[in-house]
């Protein structure tokens, strides 16, 4: 410890500093395939994550005309979350939807 701490007679007072950590933030994208039905993608996207009809329909316009689209941006955990969650409910509904997440 610093000798400043441990001897309060030296009437010094050390204030350490404390440097507050930014969590990384990850992009959750959606990809493109030719089998899924865009209702499909755009109920997905309303209900995984809450997002408007007009939202929900250009994020998946976007990605089926690009190729891929974020939906997302979220804390390591909620993405990885939002990703299963999405992945395992393509697959229970036997949709080749897929996926992924990137950091920001
Ligand atoms: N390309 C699909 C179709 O024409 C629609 C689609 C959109 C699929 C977005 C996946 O992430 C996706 N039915």
């Amino acid at each position: 410890m610093n000798d400043e701490l441990k001897n309060p007679s030296s009437q010094t007072l050390v204030v350490p500093k404390v440097k507050k950590k930014v969590p990384q933030l990850y992009k959750v994208i959606l990809l493109n395939d030719d089998y899924t039905p865009m209702e499909y993608v755009v109920a997905l996207l309303r209900e995984v994550f809450k997002k408007s009809e007009s939202d929900a329909v250009n994020i998946m316009l976007m990605v089926h005309k690009k190729g891929a689209g974020v939906c997302g941006i979220f804390t390591k955990e909620i993405a990885e979350t939002k990703v299963f969650t999405v992945i395992r409910k393509a697959k229970s509904d036997q949709h080749p939807l897929k996926c992924v997440m990137e950091p920001e």
